[in-house]
């Protein structure tokens, strides 16, 4: 059977197209072909790690909404309330190991070198714990202090910190985590490097994130935008799926080893 080069979409029901192997041995043969492939991953690529996703079963913690704790605003209101928040996830993401998806990045590193580039919304660190070295950090580091008053960074690796919310020990100052919550801009560099790599992309993996967080989920319009066959792995359909060549129902950690294994 010769599969469509595009628009492939493959549901749970397997109501449209094909069936999962041949999506998956389509973006096996696409990966195989391509020299340069820009991954963007979210908090569903951690999920099998043991590591809470935002949105969706077991996204929230406590009655809260992400976009009511991970912003300036609350944490000026309530600084005890959004370090609760980060201390209970630090301690989670203390206890978590890289999972099979997080390796299957490795490997195609390995492979592609200075080709792969992976930008991250994730604040875990499980890439680099895999091994991954061409991670780029689009919403910071769950690790990382930033002082409120002098500005200074420390990284602390306590979970649980002993004292919520943190102060700094120079200025008295509250720290605040060192990630980026709503309203705050990207790291330039990091954006510039993403959209660079989204004009150069042959191939766009989309690993478990629901794709609604800007600007992160412009990256792999873009690189649909300059040509790229963008392949999209998510539990379920996203605000992404109908627009991309590809897009393929289950966990990043059983299915991205099968496309990235033998796939060069
Ligand atoms: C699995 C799975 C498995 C589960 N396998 N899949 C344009 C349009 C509209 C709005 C905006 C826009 N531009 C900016 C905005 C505003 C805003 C925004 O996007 N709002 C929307 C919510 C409407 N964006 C911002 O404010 C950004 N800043 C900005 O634009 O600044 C501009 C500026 C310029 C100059 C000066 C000043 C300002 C900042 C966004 C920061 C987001 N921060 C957070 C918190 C980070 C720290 C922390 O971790 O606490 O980032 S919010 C949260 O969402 C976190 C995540 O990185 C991000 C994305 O979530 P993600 O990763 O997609 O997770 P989930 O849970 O949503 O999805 C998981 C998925 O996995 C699900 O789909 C599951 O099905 C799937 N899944 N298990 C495969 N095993
Ligand atoms: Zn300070």
């Amino acid at each position: 059977m010769t599969l469509p080069e595009a628009a492939t979409t493959i549901t749970r029901l397997n109501v449209r197209v094909q069936t999962l192997p041949e999506g998956i041995a389509r973006a096996r043969h696409w990966l195989a072909e391509a020299r340069r492939v820009l991954v963007l991953t979210g908090a569903g690529c951690s999920a099998e790690s043991g590591v809470p996703t935002f949105r969706g079963a077991g996204g929230l913690w406590r009655q809260f909404r992400p976009e009511t704790l991970a912003t300036p605003e609350a944490f000026a209101r309530d600084p005890k309330l959004v370090w609760e928040w980060y201390d209970w996830r630090r301690q989670r993401i203390a206890q978590a190991q890289p999972n099979p998806g997080h390796y299957a990045l490795v490997e195609l590193e390995q492979r592609l070198g200075d080709g792969f580039a992976l930008f991250t919304q994730n604040v875990d660190g499980l890439h680099e714990r895999a091994g991954s070295q061409r991670v780029w950090r689009l919403h910071g580091d769950i690790w990382l202090l930033r002082c409120t008053g002098c500005g200074r960074q420390e990284r602390n690796l306590a979970a649980p910190l002993p004292v919520l919310p943190p102060r700094c020990d120079r200025c008295g100052a509250l720290f605040r985590p060192g990630v980026v919550w709503f309203g705050e801009p990207l790291p330039a560099d990091v954006l510039d490097a993403a959209f660079a790599a989204a004009r150069r992309a042959e191939v766009c993996l989309v690993l478990g994130t629901s794709s609604v967080v800007y600007p992160a989920a412009r990256i792999p319009q873009s690189a649909l935008e300059s040509g790229a066959r963008v392949v999209e792995i998510n539990l379920e359909p996203t605000e992404l799926s109908d627009r991309v060549h590809l897009s393929l129902r289950g966990r990043t950690g059983e299915l991205l080893p099968q496309i990235v294994q033998g796939a060069g």
